[in-house]
């Protein structure tokens, strides 16, 4: 007899493939294109496609479930009390439209606000990155190892560029003697992603001014099963049902960057 997370993450892993699946033959037909927030906040039918299928089949198949999808098509939660799935069916939509790569389909599944079950899904490299909290995270087959700590000076950071300009999120002063400081930046734009390449190794850590539930919440689920270290700016909890900061990282290398250069700055 299957655990009941057992049965979900089964189901979840089936739905997330079948939802890859049915964005790589959309690549054969027309895409609409729309803007949401402004002109280069994009949507597509695919987007609302994806996060209608995974809909439809979790209320078929566990109709005491919640749902939280960007789209818009499930619910608006207050309290996380119960089994909550948070979607986002395209993260880095504007990488769908412009690349046809680089882009994820994202599950986090919460029950009483814990995270249980994460699905990363790089739909186009075919990477499926997986984690069940206690049970380690995987890409495809392979377990991904724990995280060992790194310097700054060695340190590969993902940040988009936006944040080292004039903005009003962050004050770029606090953000650009870290990227003066680090061997590296990236910017993959499909936060989705850059949080999988932190759980696998790939990213040593990775900032951002302001994520939404959809966007975070499989890829905290990940990083927690390879003992990295996710916060806000401030250092404290990330809030499951609204947007935050969001700063993950490597075991020391979190403390280094949120004591030498966040708390610093608002010293
Ligand atoms: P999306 O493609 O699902 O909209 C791009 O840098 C990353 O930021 C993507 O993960 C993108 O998700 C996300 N993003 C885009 N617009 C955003 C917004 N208004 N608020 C928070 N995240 C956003
Ligand atoms: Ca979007
Ligand atoms: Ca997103
Ligand atoms: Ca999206």
């Amino acid at each position: 007899m299957l655990s009941n997370l057992e049965t979900i993450y089964t189901y979840a892993e089936k739905w997330v493939r079948e939802a890859g699946e049915l964005i790589k033959q959309s690549f054969s037909k027309e895409l609409l294109i729309q803007t949401k927030s402004n002109p280069n906040d994009l949507v597509t039918n695919m987007d609302k496609e994806v996060e209608q299928y995974f809909i439809k089949h979790i209320r078929e198949t566990f109709p005491e479930h919640h749902i939280l999808g960007e789209e818009g098509y499930g619910e608006k939660l207050e309290s996380t009390d119960g089994t909550i799935w948070i979607i986002d069916p395209i993260d880095g939509t504007m990488n769908f439209v412009h690349q046809q790569r680089n882009f994820a389909i994202s599950v986090g599944i919460y029950v009483d606000g814990v995270g249980e079950i994460g699905f990363i899904y790089d739909v186009i490299h075919d990477e499926l990155y997986h984690a069940r909290r206690g049970q380690g995270a995987y890409m495809n087959d392979i377990e991904l190892p724990k995280l060992d700590p790194v310097s700054v000076k060695e340190a590969i950071l993902a940040l988009n560029a936006t944040w080292v300009t004039k903005n009003f999120r962050i004050d770029p002063s606090v953000l650009s003697p870290l990227v003066t400081a680090v061997r590296g930046t990236r910017s993959y734009g499909t936060a989705a992603i850059e949080l999988a390449y932190v759980a696998a190794g790939r990213l040593d850590a990775y900032i951002t001014p302001r994520l939404a539930p959809w966007d975070f919440a499989a890829g905290l689920i990940l990083i927690n099963e390879v003992g990295g270290v996710a916060t806000n700016f401030e250092g404290t909890e990330i809030d499951l049902l609204k947007q935050n900061s969001i700063f993950v990282g490597k075991p020391g290398l979190h403390e280094e960057i949120l004591e030498n250069y966040f708390r610093k700055a608002s010293r």
